[in-house]
């Protein structure tokens, strides 16, 4: 959605209930997971695979001109599957426990993070400096709901990396970002981590209270 938004793209979005998958869905992604991009008649699955499609299709290019850039760019965004459990782990438990020991294990991944924004040869505030890319495309969902959760835990996490927390900043900021998600999406995430039981929703309960 973010690189749709990015290239300025008509697009419409159907939204579906991933406990309730329809069969229409199922249909046509092979994991059973979203995203999937219908072209026409085509149908496209996988973050990554959808935003190249989109990067070679739609202009403005979002990944740098320069293979050496691209291809970093591409290996970054490789790291997300390792890097965004780490965040996870600290909110997606049943207990308190779990989560100050995801809290201890997450620096290092961040830390990796914080390397290559060191190592990125731009002052950003995106990742390729004052354009936003496929990298920050990919990264920019996991922070939104990792930065909604620690308003309330207060892990500090973020803190201790100051290119990250610029950077995931910047990225909160845009309207790019801000704009990919429905109006109720933090209601809906709140409730989300509710229903599957993870402890921290009871932090978000009393303004759930009070709105009642
Ligand atoms: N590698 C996939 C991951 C997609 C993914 O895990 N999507 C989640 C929602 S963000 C999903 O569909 N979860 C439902 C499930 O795993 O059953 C991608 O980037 O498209």
């Amino acid at each position: 959605m973010i690189v749709l938004r990015a290239k300025k793209v008509k697009f419409e979005v159907t939204y579906i209930n991933l406990q309730q998958r329809p069969d229409w869905f199922m249909e046509i992604s092979p994991r059973g997971k979203v995203p999937v991009l219908k072209v026409n008649d085509e149908v496209l699955f996988e973050s990554n695979a959808i935003a190249e499609y989109l990067d070679e299709v739609v202009e403005p290019r979002l990944h740098p001109e320069d293979p050496i850039k691209r291809a970093r760019n591409r290996a970054w965004t490789d790291y997300l599957p390792d890097f965004t459990p780490a965040l996870s782990a600290v909110y997606y438990t049943k207990s308190r426990k779990v989560t100050a020991e995801a809290i201890k294990a997450a620096p290092d991944a961040l830390a990796k993070l914080e390397t290559a924004l060191k190592e990125r040869g731009n002052k950003g505030p995106y990742f390729n400096g004052k354009k936003i890319c496929l990298v920050d495309a990919g990264y920019a969902p996991f922070f939104q709901r990792f930065m909604y959760v620690d308003s309330k835990l207060k892990t500090g996490l973020l803190e201790q990396f100051p290119l990250v927390k610029a950077w995931a900043d910047a990225l909160m900021a845009s309207s790019v970002v801000k704009g990919s998600v429905v109006d109720t999406f933090y209601e809906e995430f709140e409730k989300n981590l509710k229903r599957r039981g993870f402890w921290v929703a009871e932090l978000f309960e009393n303004k759930a209270a009070a709105a009642e």
